[in-house]
């Protein structure tokens, strides 16, 4: 059975309470709860983080590496567009990851079009809400 890690990063905590014209209306436990049901059918474990903190982040890549996690799904929120820290962790860790957003970063604000983490991942996801995450599950399950 393979271990995947869902790791959320800064504001993920309060989806369903605001702006749920760009991100739904689910809360972030929904949408976990909604990716374990998605996936009940794939030979997986799903354990999900969140944090609002860079450096927790980071210690949580580093521990799905001593785990010996085989894939990690990641919404690292606005981080994605500027920590070169958890672009370094993603890249040092060698676990297969993909970059997933709720929203589609390229049809918003110029300062989310880039993402510094896309490139050490296998790929991204974005712009179809919730659905990212089963997704991101499911390339990960058939890499
Ligand atoms: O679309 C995504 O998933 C994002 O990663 C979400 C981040 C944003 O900074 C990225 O550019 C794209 C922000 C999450 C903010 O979440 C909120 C939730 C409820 C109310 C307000 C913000």
């Amino acid at each position: 059975m393979k271990k995947i890690l869902i790791v959320n990063g800064p504001n993920l905590n309060f989806l369903g309470r605001r702006e749920p014209e760009i991100y739904g209306s689910d809360t972030l436990c929904d949408i976990i709860e909604y990716t374990k049901r998605e996936c009940a059918s794939l030979n997986v474990e799903i354990s999900a983080f969140q944090s609002n903190h860079e450096g927790e982040i980071i210690d949580m890549l580093y521990r799905a590496y001593d785990e010996s996690y085989d894939g990690i799904v990641i919404n690292a929120g606005a981080y994605s567009h500027y920590s070169i820290a958890i672009r370094d962790a993603i890249s040092s860790i060698r676990i297969p990851c993909v970059e997933v957003h709720l929203s589609n970063i390229h049809a918003r604000e110029e300062f989310r079009h880039n993402s510094v983490i896309s490139a050490v991942c296998k790929g991204m996801i974005c712009g179809f809400g919730k659905q990212v995450y089963p997704l991101g599950v499911r390339v990960l399950c058939e890499i």
